[in-house]
């Protein structure tokens, strides 16, 4: 015997039969529709097929991935992008566990997404008797995420949708998992009382204004500052109050640092802009705005040697629990960036807040020394091809084309990316963020061409690339212009490491003569293979002008990088073992 199908074990008792009829599916995609939902971004399967058809056929956007991870960092992705909550849709189990990675990874972030996984029957789940694919999602996904809800009646899947969304865009935003087992899909209702069930959410993401007395506090702090420094983090960017945030920076004069995702948020060679001079400006800082951003790792939890222990700290934050998370912050300042920086230039007087001269003529002075020294080994051009000179040339490139969003993970192939590719318009850049989390890259690059149009540029180490390469079969299959450049030296970290006992390759070697270029022509894409940074430029030239899918594989050098890229030091000392060989330095 086989088993019911959840449309057969549909209840129909309640409706009269000469009534027009809905059903868990239909309401579903009428919710997420009435919410302004386009685009799903998803993997097909039990009990969920018919949702993504459904959605397709009624203007959805369905978007099929290869892998549920890449899918939910997509659309964790363009959450971030669009400031409206990403769906990734899941099966049960398996599906949604894939899934899990990228929702909790959107939550880490604060990227508004949600992701709706269907689930098996509810009854043998809870007495464990053994159904397809049979587990709680619910209870498994709650440590993960912002927040967790099962929808149990097809007459709350309006609700439930509208709870889902509603709290992954407000406040802080992050991933939310929705639960709708297979029977409430497959469940059927009077069409006219399912249509009351459902509600268009009214003021999503409601600003949050600071309380007039805390940014009294905070233009105080800074009207007395020497040595005055804003942090802008992805936070920032994400609160799309671009135009605020400039006008703040420029009025005061303040040098601020972006981090990584923030860059762009003013042009990266703008003057007031202390990114070359980091270190000096950590260090010396007395006062420091963080907005939107958050002191941790990324910021060395605010501590010395890195910062000066006497700096005083105002956070700008959408998130109350934020504060005091790492250093006690002078002057808190709850509420979105753009009504903070609006109530903060209303009570500034004219004047009251100037960054010193000499400070600013301090931090650009060190810029300048740094840029020099940057533009010498640019210059180098030494074969094999090195980082630098593979990443001068994607530069040049795309500097031409400030429309085309950057796509970065990997170790060195990140950190040396993130320092040589500027960013001249905001949220053009997408990277692994606050976890450094590798397999975001097709899935980013994908939901930036679905989202914006605009032509992307995945650069990807080798080994970052191996976690959703598959992908590249959906990129060709939607005719997405995408490039993906990967630096290839055949390792994580490098491609020079040995295993002592010259039995299997060593735990940090890849393939160095892998030609990833091949795997994209299996799609019908065009893959290059590069050896030299003009052969770089030729290819990425090639490629962004043809508009269509293309791979260009970068023969780098397997002894460029360093183990852990920027991050070494965060590796557990331990006793060095004589007789292993480290990765050579
Ligand atoms: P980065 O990694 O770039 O330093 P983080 O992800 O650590 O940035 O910090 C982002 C911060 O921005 C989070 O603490 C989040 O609560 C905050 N945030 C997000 N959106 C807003 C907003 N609209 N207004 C104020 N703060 C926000
Ligand atoms: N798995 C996941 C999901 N995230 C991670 N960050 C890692 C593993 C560990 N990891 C890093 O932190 S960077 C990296 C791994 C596997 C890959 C580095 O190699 P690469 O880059 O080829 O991508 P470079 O240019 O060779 O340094
Ligand atoms: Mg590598």
């Amino acid at each position: 015997m086989t088993a019911p199908s959840a449309l057969e074990t549909a209840s129909t008792a309640d409706v009269p039969a000469e009534a027009e009829l809905t059903d868990g599916y239909h309401l579903v995609v009428d919710a997420l529709k009435l919410n302004d939902v386009d685009t799903i971004y998803g993997v097909v399967g039990i009990p969920i097929t018919d949702l993504a058809r459904l959605a397709q056929a009624q203007g959805i956007r369905y978007i099929g991935f290869r892998h549920e991870s890449n899918a939910g960092h997509a659309a964790a992705a363009a959450g971030y992008l669009t400031k409206r909550p990403g769906v990734a849709l899941t099966v049960s189990a398996p599906g949604f566990l894939n899934g899990l990675v990228a929702l909790a990874n959107a939550t880490t972030n604060c990227f508004p997404m949600v992701q709706i996984s269907g689930s098996s029957e509810r009854h043998l789940v809870d007495l464990k008797q053994g159904d397809y694919e049979e587990m709680d999602q619910l209870a498994a996904a709650q440590p993960f995420v912002k927040a967790a809800y099962r929808v149990s009646r097809v007459e709350d899947i309006g609700r439930g949708i509208a709870r889902a969304l509603r709290t992954a865009i407000s406040g802080r935003p992050g991933g939310v998992y929705l639960d709708i087992p297979a029977a409430v899909l497959g469940s059927i209702m009077d069409a006219e009382e399912g249509a009351k069930t459902l509600s268009r959410l009214v003021d999503p993401a409601p600003r949050q204004l600071p309380a007039p007395e805390a940014v009294d506090r905070a233009i105080e702090i800074l009207a007395g500052a020497r040595r005055p420094l804003v942090v802008l983090g992805k936070g920032a960017a994400y609160a799309q109050a671009d135009e605020r945030i400039r006008e703040f920076i420029e009025s005061t004069g303040i040098p601020y640092v972006p981090m990584s995702m923030a860059k762009g948020l003013l042009p990266d060679n703008h003057p007031q802009s202390a990114a070359t001079a980091r270190s000096l400006a950590l260090r010396k800082a007395d006062v420091v705005v963080l907005l939107g951003a958050r002191l941790n790792w990324l910021l060395n939890h605010g501590e010395a040697p890195q910062w000066n222990p006497d700096a005083k700290f105002i956070q700008v934050d959408i998130e109350p629990k934020e504060l005091d998370s790492n250093q006690p912050i002078a002057a808190p300042l709850v509420g979105d960036i753009e009504s903070v920086l609006e109530v903060l230039a209303e009570r500034t007087k004219p004047g009251q807040i100037t960054a010193p001269t000499a400070w600013r003529e301090e931090l650009a002075a060190r810029s300048a020394q740094n840029v020099a020294k940057m533009a010498e080994r640019l210059k180098a051009d030494p074969h094999p091809m090195q980082f630098m000179g593979a990443l001068k040339a994607v530069r040049d490139v795309v500097h031409e084309r400030p429309e085309t969003y950057i796509v970065n993970e990997g170790a060195n192939a990140l950190d040396i990316a993130r320092n040589v590719i500027d960013m001249q318009v905001p949220r053009h850049r997408l990277d692994s963020g606050t976890w450094g989390v590798m397999g975001i890259g097709m899935g980013y690059a994908i939901a930036a061409a679905v989202e914006t149009g605009a032509p992307v540029v995945a650069v990807e180490g080798d080994s970052a690339f191996g976690f959703s390469g598959m992908e590249l079969e959906t990129i060709c299959r939607y005719k997405l212009p995408v490039v993906t450049v990967i630096m290839n030296n055949g390792g994580v970290y490098r491609g020079d490491d040995i295993n002592p006992l010259e039995t299997d390759p060593s735990p940090t070697t890849l393939m160095l003569q892998a030609r990833h270029d091949l795997m994209i022509e299996a799609f019908g894409g065009k893959g290059y293979r590069a050896t030299t940074p003009a052969e770089v430029t030729a290819a990425l030239t090639e490629a962004l002008a043809s508009g269509g899918p293309a791979l260009i594989d970068c023969a780098i050098d397997p002894s460029a990088g360093t183990e852990s890229g920027h991050i070494a030091h965060l590796n557990p000392k331990g006793i060095t073992v004589g007789n292993i060989t480290p990765a050579k330095k």
